[in-house]
């Protein structure tokens, strides 16, 4: 599956036209890698169907790129443009502040070419010096490498996702394996993973290791045993296969998802039964302790990893039950008071994404999104969702392409017509996405009041953000708000945002809050989200700006899982009626 890559090519070649200052070309390159990524399946079937115009902002010359990238596993069109600005564009825009054009002025003027030599040049202090850059970028730029570097050691769960779901599909079809699990990290949802864990059974293992191991989209073979294997897939995503008996799946299931912290409180709730928990199963080992004192006794290999009586190991639910335990969601499997709960028979009865009836928050081509209302319609169709708000940049927000009044007719026009369509099911609301600014939302009041719904939020960095969306909050009417904490993960921090203020505000407004589902964000974070559950309303918003960007839903409910949400946490787990009501019109 080289989804993932063909996108960063494209995104590569946009960076280099912007570089070039080609007009036009760059946004069609980035529109066409956020389609690509966003397809939901390998661009190579895409390919082979001979489909690749059929991609939304895919055109006969983008195509042919990919196309070359397929078939060569390079474009030469990249190549080029490479050769004429020989630096790693993709690693150096990847430092937030530094985009395409200060790339191109750090290679012209210090030579930086890598990511290396930007971190060089700044501790050098040669990056102050230059026009128009001082200590303070200077500095930035020193601490969003330090962010960079460590965002490449670990990868978004939206981006793993396909590439992982893929594997497993593999792995699945092979007559060589049984049972196929992701578990560790990916399992539990975390927002990022350092690599995917798949777990497995074989019913030929030295052929599942091999089917595993010399896939095509293998890039390097770490480590390979009877019963392991480390590769990488594609560029950056290293994947740990484990394959194990059918009676200790169970507990290794329990043991690869983790976390950790969870293991070690199973583990020690095990040990004070006199038990023993381990990845091959839950053991007595008191019974072999006191047999073992009155005659010697055979422990068995594994240097007794599998001593004693055999209590527990072929199901994860065995496993639970013995230690007095519900089963556990992964999701809640941090050591965060879910054995506790378990052990209460207490655990939430957590928010799936079928709950979810409708989408709060995405983009059309009035904005920056792909396509059109009606297209987001039939694809929200399919989804099976009841209604969709179109929440389009409104004036004001520092992205290139906003709504202005005629345009929001327009679109109003164009949801009336959707909406008029029996063909068509779900039921668009027209929004906005509003900046929150100095004085109040950047949209005029009269636009609120033709809104259904009005999500707010902020897309710059201001100095005093508490005190801005506070005030928002407060005097303006917001509905939904926005990927509150504004945090890119492996890019840019949080706002310095004091949540008690915002989100007890947001409570006392009848604001909801926004737990976006775009890969990047998945703001508000689950730690956040578990601390104010019994205070805020919150909605999973998809942020979608391609029909596609409509799956990342589940990512979203995931991390409202992560933080105990039950469907009534989460508001737009409601039929039409009951949301509007909600909100109170
Ligand atoms: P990651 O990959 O950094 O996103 O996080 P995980 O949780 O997937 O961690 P990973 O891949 O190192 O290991 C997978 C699971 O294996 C982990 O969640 C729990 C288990 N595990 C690994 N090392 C240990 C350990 O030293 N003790 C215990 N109790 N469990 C471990
Ligand atoms: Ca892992
Ligand atoms: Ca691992
Ligand atoms: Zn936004």
């Amino acid at each position: 599956m080289k989804n993932r890559a063909v996108a960063e090519r494209l995104r590569e070649i946009a960076d280099f036209l912007a570089i070039r200052e080609v007009e036009y070309k760059p946004r069609a390159y980035r529109t066409a890698a956020r389609n690509v990524e966003s397809l939901s399946e390998p661009i190579e079937d895409v390919y082979d169907r001979g489909d690749l115009q059929e991609i939304e902002g895919v055109g006969e010359s983008i195509a042919e790129k990919i196309a070359d990238y397929l078939d060569t596993g390079e474009m030469s069109y990249y190549r080029e443009l490479r050769t004429d600005l020989p630096i790693d564009i993709e690693a150096i825009t990847s430092v937030q502040g530094v985009g395409p054009k200060t790339a191109k002025r750090l290679y012209l003027d210090l030579d930086v070419r890598t990511l290396e030599d930007l971190e060089r040049a700044a501790e050098a202090g040669r990056i102050a010096e230059l026009d128009g850059f001082g200590e303070k970028s200077q500095a930035n730029i020193l601490d969003n490498i330090e962010r960079a570097k460590r965002g490449q050691e670990r990868m978004l769960l939206g981006h793993a996702f396909p590439i992982a779901r893929d594997v497993e599909r593999r792995l699945d079809e092979s007559d060589a394996f049984d049972r196929v699990d992701t578990v560790g990290s990916f399992r539990r949802r975390r927002p990022t993973v350092g690599d995917v864990d798949v777990l497995a059974t074989a019913t030929d293992p030295e052929a599942a290791m091999e089917t595993f191991c010399t896939h095509g989209d293998v890039s390097q073979v770490f480590s390979r045993g009877e019963t392991g294997a480390s590769v990488l897939v594609g560029d950056d995503l290293r994947i740990d296969l484990r394959i194990v008996a059918d009676e200790e799946y169970g507990a290794a299931l329990v043991y690869f998802t983790g976390s950790k912290a969870h293991n070690i409180a199973l583990r020690n709730r095990a040990i004070d039964r006199d038990w023993k928990l381990n990845e091959y199963g839950l053991f007595d080992v008191g019974e072999a302790r006191r047999e073992a004192s009155e005659t010697p006794r055979e422990t068995g290999g594994d240097d007794g990893q599998r001593a004693g009586e055999r209590i527990a190991g072929d199901t994860e639910e065995a496993v639970y039950a013995a230690l007095d335990l519900a089963w556990i969601p992964p999701e809640l499997r941090e050591d965060t008071g879910e054995i506790d709960a378990a052990a209460a028979n207490d655990l939430p009865d957590l928010v799936a994404t079928d709950d979810v009836r409708g989408d709060l928050q995405c983009h059309t081509d009035y904005s920056d999104g792909s396509h059109s209302v009606r297209e987001m319609a039939v694809a929200a169709d399919e989804h099976g969702l009841e209604y969709l708000l179109v929440t389009d940049h409104g004036p004001e927000a520092p992205i290139p392409s906003t709504l202005d009044a005629d345009a929001f007719d327009a679109q109003r026009a164009d949801v009336e017509d959707v909406n008029a369509d029996d063909e068509i099911s779900v039921t668009i609301l027209q929004g906005i996405e509003t900046e929150i600014t100095e004085s109040g939302l950047g949209v005029p009041d009269d636009w609120c009041d033709r809104c259904d719904l009005v999500v707010a939020g902020l897309h710059s960095r201001p100095d005093e953000p508490t005190e801005r969306v506070v005030r928002a909050l407060r005097e303006a009417p917001v509905d939904v708000l926005a990927h509150p904490t504004g945090r890119l993960l492996t890019e840019r921090d949080p706002l310095d945002l004091n949540l008690d203020a915002v989100l007890g505000t947001a409570a006392e407004e009848g604001v909801a809050v926004e737990i976006n589902a775009q890969p990047r964000r998945l703001d508000l974070d689950w730690q956040a989200v578990a601390e104010y559950r019994d205070t805020a309303d919150f909605v999973v918003s998809t942020d979608a700006h391609t029909t596609g960007e409509l799956d990342f839903l589940h990512l979203g409910v995931a991390q409202a899982r992560r933080g105990w949400c039950d469907a009534s946490d989460v508001l737009n787990t409601r039929s039409l009626d009951d949301l509007r009501s909600a909100f109170g019109d």
